[in-house]
């Protein structure tokens, strides 16, 4: 491709406001991901996309290309690579997709999603730490050190998934406040610990017991000591599945620092924010947990499907809780080169919360078509699946691939958005890429 298209994604990554307003002609008012792209300008978009675009007839009218909507700019935080930086007071960072791609997520690719202030956990005894126990249906109250939880309990290891409620929050209109994860603020390391429901069973839960909670040992923003970031939990039949880990490995290895070091719970398929990181203290409750974002519109949606914007009544939201089909493009990189006739090798990976995928699709003509793409089972029960699928372009210019997965209930992800809650949670939206052929 010419130097034209490369100068434009240069300035494009360094000044997007100048980049916009250059490729579009204005002196203000920029093209924003939100902006709003009429078929009557597809001539200035296959402009920017530098070349023309075969399938344009299919394209949706507002779509922008995601040749332009993907812009990569790396940030470093200590032991992490490659990831975007959304907030680092408290810091939040998610995982471009292409650095995905591995099968299971190395601890440097893994996004952070921090709350509050994390505790400063260089080196203390991690034999020592400690885990309470409390709330109205527990048996005894009681505290284990990871030493003795270590000691008393069968090990397991599983690859679980990690997805936060919020991932892909910036495709919604109107906008929901909050961090604007993209694609990658989900990621499926293997973690070893003890099963949450060995370690219930041995402290007792008694017959009126509903949640399971948690808090961690981070702090409030605010630093007021009084106020707890996050505390938040699942109904007991959910933290007494097998996969539902406590947790003091992560790949073979120490979890890392922004992860939950030296302890966390790890409860797969449900929004990353039940698994909760530098654990403290487990509390097994007579009522639906009411801690720290577990109402109002923190993780929670309208019951019922609402119009975008609306003011939904507190008593019409409800807790979310198995996340919802999707998956991710990993190879290739968005806005890669392909020259015309070549068959282009795709893949990717695929979950569904708590079902499992059953079919994946992927697209190069807006979604207008669909070819079936190979797909593998789990390597465990909340592990996200592998696929692959090979396309061939016949014609020069600019493509996008769209991947869509299907769930074992017949749900399939939608093309554009799902429907709007006022905090933009469950974004399961297909992702895509963009591709020149040239
Ligand atoms: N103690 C504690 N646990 C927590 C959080 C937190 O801020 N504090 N964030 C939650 C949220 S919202 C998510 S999505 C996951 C993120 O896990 P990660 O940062 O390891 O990717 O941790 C959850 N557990
Ligand atoms: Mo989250």
């Amino acid at each position: 491709m010419g130097d034209k298209k490369r100068g434009i994604h240069e300035l494009y990554r360094a000044d997007p406001v100048a980049a916009d307003n250059q490729l579009w002609g204005r002196k203000s008012d920029p093209l924003t991901r939100r902006g709003f792209l009429t078929k009557g300008s597809l001539v200035a978009m296959s402009t920017a996309v530098g070349a023309s675009i075969p399938f344009a007839h299919l394209m949706p009218s507002g779509l922008i290309p995601a040749a332009l909507a993907q812009a990569d700019a790396p940030f470093e935080i200590p032991g992490k690579e490659g990831l975007v930086i959304l907030n680092d007071r408290p810091v939040n960072a998610e995982t471009p997709a292409h650095l995905l791609d591995d099968r299971v997520t190395p601890a440097k690719h893994l996004f952070v999603r921090n709350n509050g202030t994390p505790p400063a956990t260089d080196g203390i005894d991690v034999d020592a730490w400690e885990l309470s126990f409390g709330g109205e249906s527990v048996e005894q109250q009681i505290t284990l050190t990871i030493r003795e939880l270590k000691d008393k309990f069968k090990h397991y290891t599983y690859q679980l998934q990690l997805e936060c409620g919020g991932n892909g929050r910036s495709e919604f209109v109107p906008p929901a406040s909050g961090n604007q994860w993209s694609t990658g603020a989900i990621g499926c390391p293997e973690w070893t610990g003890v099963r949450l429901k060995d370690v219930l069973k041995h402290v007792g839960i008694k017959d009126d017991a509903v949640y399971v909670a948690y808090y961690g040992a981070d702090v409030h923003a605010s630093g007021d000591p009084s106020k707890v970031p996050i505390s938040r939990g699942v109904p007991v039949e959910k933290a007494l599945e097998d996969e539902s880990l406590i947790a003091w490995a992560m790949n073979g290895e120490d979890i890392p620092a922004m992860n939950g070091y030296p302890l966390r719970l790890v409860i797969a398929g449900w929004p990353g924010s039940v698994a909760g990181k530098w654990l403290k203290k487990i509390v097994v409750r007579n009522q639906v947990h009411d801690g720290a974002k577990m109402t109002g519109t923190s993780y929670r949606v309208p019951c019922k499907s609402v119009a975008p914007g609306t003011t939904v009544p507190d008593d019409e939201m409800c807790i979310i809780e198995s996340m919802p089909v999707k998956s991710l493009i990993t190879f290739p990189k968005s806005g890669i080169e392909k020259a015309v006739g070549q068959t282009l090798a795709l893949r990717g990976h695929a979950w569904a919360g708590d079902r499992d995928v059953t079919e994946m699709h992927v697209s190069i003509d807006f979604g207008a078509t669909w070819i079936k793409a190979g797909l593998e089972p789990a390597a465990n029960r909340f592990a996200w699946q592998h696929w692959s699928a090979e396309v061939a372009f016949t014609e020069i210019g600019y493509y996008e691939i769209w991947a869509r997965a299907t769930d074992s209930a017949g749900h399939s992800q939608p093309m554009v958005l799902p429907g709007w809650n006022p905090k933009g949670y469950l974004n399961n939206a297909c992702h895509r890429i963009a591709i020149q052929v040239v």
